[in-house]
């Protein structure tokens, strides 16, 4: 559709599209464990008037691909017209405007598509890192946090975030590069380190905290037993009586064992997510529900209710009281959109995350600025990367538990050149494909295959 009058916000003259790679522990999970590194995908716009937006979604070649092919639908376009901008995207995937989609390109897709960490592999991560640095740019031609050109515009100053905490393997047993492991009982020197037992859990929860002040504390399981996941929870409440603490095994829990450990161990909980999913013939939003209803406990997913369908199937069971409605799969303003729907039925809007630099550290902080009333404290891997990870000049701060959102026009954050070709280099030679966590596992247990239904560790 032609322009009718000339633009009077800034058009876009180049989009470069920059997969990155940073440095990561060996965090375990239901599909094994994370690999020395992790990687990441950049969307950096300059725009006419000499300003640069910039937005980070999941690593991975299909992503890596959809944004090369969105880079002519891009150049050339009008920043205040950035819906268009997107809804052509949209189209050029065969989508219709502003819906959620799934887009599942091959059977090998389809496969990973199975296992929790890559079940956003879709067209909405192309178009929020798009869509964020178009927002970014568009917040910079105003001169106001992108915050307030979401929703309802800012709803707080201050964004609660948790410590997401890990198993972790003892890397020196694998004979791949990590980060040696050094001395030092701070934060810094804990999370290089294994950390196996319900006190190193605790142990790791008090450096997290003494770091980064958080009162609220997330166990990624599906690692070891149930009841030793849910010791680990009791061994943080034992010396952090008020903690909010939940615990993550990405469904990995049977109904009947989900059921039992709530019943045991729910009065330790906010709330429980992805405890169990599907299982003989019943949709994992069927099994949340139920378990739900046996055990009173909260639920929490970023794996049964994704999309808009999937909410309004989720909604009618009452299978989920918080949706993780991460903004990189979920979009910016999406996100938001399920924010204030979150907020008028009575539910409670959260967001999931994976390992991240702080470009989507401040799309986070933005998003959940934005989202109306009471929300959870959002996940953030952040403090995996913290102090030595940096894209941006200077990073957002976790400080007693929250980010402080920026009072700067867009995003907030100065792109760090320098940095981000360095993280470049570093994909360019440590890539090799897609995210695979069974790898690094096996180089600590020789031949361990993933099981969606059995912890990764303690078999
Ligand atoms: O980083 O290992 C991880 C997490 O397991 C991540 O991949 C999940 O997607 O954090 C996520 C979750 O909440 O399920
Ligand atoms: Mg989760």
């Amino acid at each position: 559709m032609p322009l009718a009058r000339p633009s009077s916000s800034p058009t876009i003259s180049a989009m470069r599209v920059i997969p990155v790679a940073g440095r990561d522990s060996m965090l375990l999970n239901l599909c094994g464990a994370h690999g020395p590194f992790f990687i990441r995908n950049l969307v950096l716009l300059e725009a006419s008037d000499g300003s640069t937006g910039i937005g980070e979604v999941p690593g991975g070649a299909g992503i890596l691909k959809a944004l090369q092919k969105a880079v002519a639908l891009v150049e050339g376009t009008e920043v205040a017209r950035y819906q268009r901008t997107l809804n052509a995207i949209r189209a050029s995937h065969g989508a219709h405007t502003g819906t959620m989609q799934h887009q599942v390109s091959s059977a090998a897709e389809a496969a990973v598509l199975r296992q929790p960490h890559e079940i956003n592999l879709r067209l909405d991560n192309v178009i929020t890192a798009v869509e964020a640095a178009l927002l970014d740019l568009l917040g910079q031609h105003l001169g106001v946090p992108v915050c307030e050109l979401l929703g309802s515009g800012q709803q707080r100053d201050r964004v609660p975030m948790l410590a997401y905490l890990f198993y972790i393997g003892d890397s020196r047993r694998t004979g791949l590069d990590y980060v040696a492991p050094r001395p030092g009982d701070d934060w810094y020197g804990m999370r290089l380190r294994e950390a196996l037992t319900p006190s190193a859990i605790a142990d790791l929860a008090d450096a997290a905290a003494a770091r980064y002040g958080f009162q609220d504390f997330k166990l990624k399981g599906g690692v070891m037993s149930a009841q030793d996941e849910l010791q680990a929870i009791a061994a943080i409440k034992r010396r952090r009586p008020a903690a909010r603490c939940t615990v993550d095994p990405n469904g990995a829990w049977s109904l009947s064992e989900a059921v039992a450990v709530g019943k045991e161990y729910g009065h330790l909980l906010a709330y429980a997510e992805d405890p169990c999913g599907p299982e003989q013939g019943y949709s994992g939003r069927e099994i949340m529900a139920e378990f739900k209803r046996a055990t009173g406990v909260r639920t929490a997913t970023n794996m049964v209710a994704t999309d808009w369908r999937q909410m309004g199937h989720s909604h009618l069971l009452g299978a989920i009281d918080i949706p993780l409605a991460d903004p990189h799969f979920w979009t910016m303003g999406g996100s938001v959109r399920l924010a204030q729907l979150c907020h008028d039925w009575g539910l409670t809007w959260g967001s999931h995350s994976n390992n991240h630099f702080d470009v989507s550290l401040a799309m986070f902080t933005h998003a959940a600025a934005a989202a109306p009333g009471a929300i959870t404290a959002i996940d953030t891997h952040w403090i995996w990367q913290e102090g030595s990870e940096r894209l941006t000049r200077e990073p957002l701060q976790i400080v007693d538990g929250a980010v402080s959102v920026p009072d700067r026009p867009g995003l907030g954050i100065e792109p760090d050149m320098a940095r981000i070709e360095a993280a470049h280099a570093l994909y360019k030679q440590v890539a090799t494909g897609a995210r695979d966590d069974a790898m690094a596992m096996r180089c600590l247990v020789p031949g361990w295959t993933y099981d969606p239904k059995r912890p990764s560790f303690a078999r």
